[in-house]
């Protein structure tokens, strides 16, 4: 207060305690926790409360060490809390209740030169500022008036046990923006858990509490203060404050009698009075807090890095599901499996059958050449052929991706954060997209003309050969796409048999080695081009997991915000001691 050294010291540790609180403020904010898991939802709670005491309170205040000092009223249902205030302020500020539960929005009583003090952009800047009664839980009263002296403020809070939940949230928000508490318990109500689970939560966060037995009567006194006293000391609040307030008449205004509450109101104005009391009650506080939040992040950072354990399963078993169809359906065309049924029937219509397929079977050379003269190929048939390509690959391009679908979902529906990310992704992911057989079909068209390409270019200076006008370009293709089909196959069957005969056909018009290559080239393309609509279908996953900003150093980052909060907290204790 004299030295101007000491002011420049502790401002200047302020200055870095400020900047170490918001850089937590935003690795908290940044550790997001969407993925469903065991603890995580308190984890996201405990987030949440923190990241609310940083901006409503423990910001701020470091921000304005010189602010008033706010005392909140806060307790169990019917303590007595209302009455309690408008006694000590000696004016009916807030209104007491008979019905439950009130659902009036919170009054903060404060002296008219401190109103700056109060405003939205300081302070529970969640809560608008109104100036008259409502009842309305997202918004503060802000009444002023010089019956409360400069530098201490009081607000009167909702039930911290209130049947109504947005009033128990409420309650524990603005006891969380106070630098002190008036914890009110009464006559009927002291031994409630619900209270005293706040006073150990307070006992823990080392918050200033001052404790009022409100409707005592008079003969209960000595008892009452005795096993009071015993259990705050129990519960680690033995330096608290404790008053006793006698159970008074009312008056009309609800208000007791001003000597039932002098004890109380006293140590307020001496604390208001003595700037170097009212510090020391704010340091405890804030410190308390500080303190509570760098030391409990440190499992939300554990959660945080949890979660880019889970995301990272969850790709994987979507990657693993997609992966099986992919190889399943590629190896299915090649395997011979699509030159059955409509393809083969459609394509032995092509070439013909019977004799001149048998007398292939074990002669070579000339017998050959006469074959190939005398296949049928005719234009419309090799289309008719293409047709039924088409349709098969489709079809199995649809079969796989509808398996690959369903495995991905049920492994998804393994996991609690799978069945949570499925959920909200809505019924569709267990099935093919809607969309994938107009792109199935788009993509097995762009592969024949592909092939067609393929073989009009290795046909260009054989295009006025006989074989090569025999069979035309799309009899060729035909060709080509049915060798494609049955690469693995041995041949032996009677569909190896006439696979065997379009390899013969290009064989005659190409070469071995050019109808080798492209039939490599033509299975490499249609792999590709069957991987990426697999792709594009598991993208419906992956992209779920993408979209949920989980960064991997997210965890770590708030660690190093935490530690950073500490030893900005070690090198002021020093600086103190
Ligand atoms: N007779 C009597 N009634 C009281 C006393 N304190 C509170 N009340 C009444 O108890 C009811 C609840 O009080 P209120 O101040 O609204 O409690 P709050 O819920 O803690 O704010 C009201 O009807 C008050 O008038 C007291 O000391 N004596
Ligand atoms: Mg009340």
């Amino acid at each position: 207060m004299t030295a101007s050294l000491d002011t420049a010291d502790t401002r200047g540790g302020d200055a870095q305690m400020l900047t170490a609180l918001v850089r937590l403020r935003g690795a908290l904010q940044a550790a997001v926790l969407p993925l469903d898991d065991d603890g995580v939802e308190a984890q996201r709670e405990a987030q949440r409360e923190f990241v609310d005491q940083l901006e409503d309170y423990v910001i701020p205040r470091v921000m304005t060490i010189e602010a008033p000092l706010l005392a909140v009223v806060g307790g169990s249902t019917g303590a007595g809390k209302s009455t309690l205030v408008n006694s000590l302020v000696g004016e009916q500020v807030t209104t007491p209740g008979v019905l439950r539960p009130t659902t009036r929005s919170p009054v903060l009583v404060h002296h008219p030169d401190d109103a700056e003090w109060f405003g939205q952009e300081r302070l529970l800047p969640d809560l608008r500022r109104v100036s008259d009664a409502t009842d309305d839980p997202d918004s503060l009263q802000l009444v002023a008036t010089d019956k409360v002296p400069q530098g201490l403020a009081i607000l009167d809070a909702p039930d911290v046990d209130s049947v109504e939940e947005r009033n128990r949230v409420l309650a524990a928000q603005l006891l969380a923006a106070g630098d002190l508490w008036l914890f009110v318990t009464s006559a009927a109500r002291y031994a409630d858990q619900v209270p005293w689970e706040f006073l150990r939560l307070a006992a823990d966060r080392s918050t200033s509490v001052a404790v009022v037995r409100d409707r005592t009567a008079a003969d209960a006194v000595q008892t009452v203060s005795t096993h009071l006293a015993r259990m705050l000391a129990s519960r680690g609040l033995k330096d608290s404050p404790l008053f006793i307030v006698h159970e008074g008449p009312i008056d009309e205004q609800g208000m007791l009698p001003a000597d039932h509450v002098r004890e109380v109101r006293g140590w307020l104005e001496s604390l208001a009075d003595d700037s170097g009391a009212r510090t020391a009650v704010v340091k405890q506080t804030l410190d308390g807090a500080i303190r509570a939040i760098s030391h409990k992040v440190h499992p939300i950072a554990d959660a945080a890095a949890g979660q880019v354990g889970l995301a990272g399963r969850l790709r994987a078993e979507a990657d693993t599901a997609y992966e099986i169809s992919l190889r399943a359906a590629t190896a299915a065309t090649g395997d011979g499996t699509l030159l059955r049924g409509e393809v083969l029937a459609r394509w032995q219509e092509f070439v013909g059958t019977g004799e001149l397929l048998k007398s292939l079977e074990g002669k070579v050379g000339w017998l050959r050449d006469r074959v190939v003269n005398t296949v049928k190929g005719k234009p419309q048939q090799a289309e008719r052929v293409t047709v039924a390509v088409e349709s098969g690959l489709e079809l199995l391009v649809l079969e796989h991706a509808e398996a690959a679908a369903e495995r991905a979902h049920a492994a998804w529906q393994e996991l609690a954060c799978g069945r949570g990310l499925l959920a909200a992704a809505g019924p569709d992911l267990g099935r093919a997209s809607r969309d994938l057989r107009r792109r199935a079909e788009q993509a097995v068209r762009s592969w024949q003309s592909d092939v067609l390409d393929m073989v009009r270019a290795e046909g260009a200076d054989k295009r006025t050969t006989a074989r090569y006008l025999a069979y035309g370009v799309n009899g060729l293709s035909v060709a080509l796409m049915i060798v494609v089909f049955s690469r693995a196959d041995g041949g032996s069957t009677a569909v190896g048999g006439s696979a065997g005969l379009g390899q013969k056909l290009l064989e005659a018009v190409f070469g071995e080695e050019s109808v080798r290559t492209m039939a490599e080239r033509a299975r490499v393309i249609l792999e590709q081009r069957i991987s990426e609509l697999f792709d594009t279908e598991r993208e419906r996953y992956t992209g779920l997991l993408d979209g949920l900003g989980l960064e991997p150093e997210a965890g770590e980052r708030l660690r190093q915000a935490a530690r950073r909060v500490d030893d900005v907290r070690f090198a002021e204790t020093q600086r103190g001691a």
